[in-house]
């Protein structure tokens, strides 16, 4: 046991976007990545379906951690290294990006002296490490300070905050290596049609009506649904290995997007399995790459999209709300290529303070 897990080390609370994590400093975890994450486990309470022994929200969308520091990149002010805490299961995984962490890195990073403050705003260049990919964050900073609170309502988070904007390159292919891992905008699996695409998540977009669900079911619908359950682990399953993915029966991704039809106003409705557990709205990168994917001509979604003016922000509906989502995409290109995304998220640092990692 190293003495870093048996003294306090200093940790930060956020909510970033819909999620909720730790956001640590590097230097004040461990170096070797297998301590770490011991430490990790034992921070967030894990593994416990309750994680009542730690700092984690029995949740994975607040069982997230964030390690951040100064970046070597030239196009690049800050590192961060985003690492997904299993609840039940003693896991964490570097495998994918949070977009939705991503929010609050900015403000921690000036919180902790990486970056200054501008006088009005302060931008931020990321280098999302989990996948290469940069990431720019702008937020308010009036007189040098930053101001959490604002008129910005993020569905899925109650109240209003300052906005968090996110601008996001290179995220083509960013876990997978390409936009259409398989070569293709559509395969089958069990017989159904599937879109495996990455735009920053891998994500497995599926006509909900394939699945025999309408794809406007609660979450707790979809969660005591257990025949679907099993359809959606045997699709990720196969497609893992089609997404040059592997074995992703213990991995966080592909997470699995049901599809269907716009109700309210947006271009396409979602329901999202992350990866089993549905999710109460839509992650970040998972809203830009299914944006992506419905773009694209061919792909199971593109016919049940009701497609905004080129240019405009894509409504991403979901089970609270709605995610637009701005994607610069060259359909021009074979295979298309994505410029840009963008989107706007809230943070709010919650707490700071010391976290005392249980010994044994
Ligand atoms: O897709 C959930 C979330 C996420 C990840 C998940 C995220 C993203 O809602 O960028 O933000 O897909 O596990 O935070």
């Amino acid at each position: 046991m190293s003495s870093t897990a048996t003294i306090g080390l200093p940790c930060m609370l956020m909510r970033g976007g819909t999620s909720k994590g730790a956001y640590f400093l590097a230097g004040d975890l461990p170096a070797d990545p297998r301590e770490r994450d011991q430490l990790l486990l034992r921070v967030m309470g894990t593994p416990d379906p309750r994680q009542i022994d730690g700092l984690g929200g029995a949740h994975p969308l607040a069982s997230k951690v964030a390690v951040v520091s100064r970046s070597a990149a030239p196009d690049a002010d800050i590192d961060y290294l985003f690492l997904q805490v299993g609840v039940e299961a003693p896991t964490v995984s570097d495998r994918q990006n949070c977009g939705n962490l991503l929010a609050g890195v900015g403000p921690f990073a000036v919180e902790r002296g990486l970056v200054p403050a501008g006088d009005v705003r302060t931008r931020v260049r990321i280098r999302m490490v989990n996948s290469g990919s940069l990431a720019t964050t702008t937020f308010p900073t009036p007189g040098g300070v930053i101001d959490y609170s604002g008129e910005t309502a993020v569905s899925g988070v109650p109240g209003t905050a300052a906005p968090v904007v996110l601008d996001f390159a290179d995220t083509e292919g960013a876990v997978c290596g390409s936009l259409l891992p398989t070569g293709n905008v559509r395969d089958e699996i069990d017989g159904i049609a599937v879109t495996c695409i990455d735009n920053g998540m891998p994500v497995v977009v599926v006509a909900a009506g394939d699945l025999g669900v309408s794809g406007y079911e609660t979450p707790a619908e979809l969660a005591a649904d257990a025949v679907l359950r099993e359809r959606v682990q045997s699709l990720r399953l196969a497609a893992g290995k089609l997404m040059v993915l592997g074995d992703v029966r213990d991995a966080s991704v592909p997470k699995t997007t049901l599809v269907a039809p716009p109700r309210e106003g947006g271009a396409i409705s979602t329901r999202t399995f992350i990866p089993l557990r549905p999710h109460d709205s839509i992650g970040v990168l998972g809203a830009v790459t299914v944006a992506t994917a419905v773009l694209l001509e061919g792909t199971v979604g593109h016919d049940l999209a009701r497609l905004p003016a080129p240019g405009a922000a894509m409504g991403i509906e979901h089970p609270t709300g709605r995610l637009d989502v701005g994607i610069d995409l060259d359909t021009a290109t074979a295979p298309p290529r994505v410029h840009r995304s963008s989107l706007v998220r809230t943070a709010r640092k919650l707490f700071d303070g010391t976290v005392f990692p249980r010994t044994y």
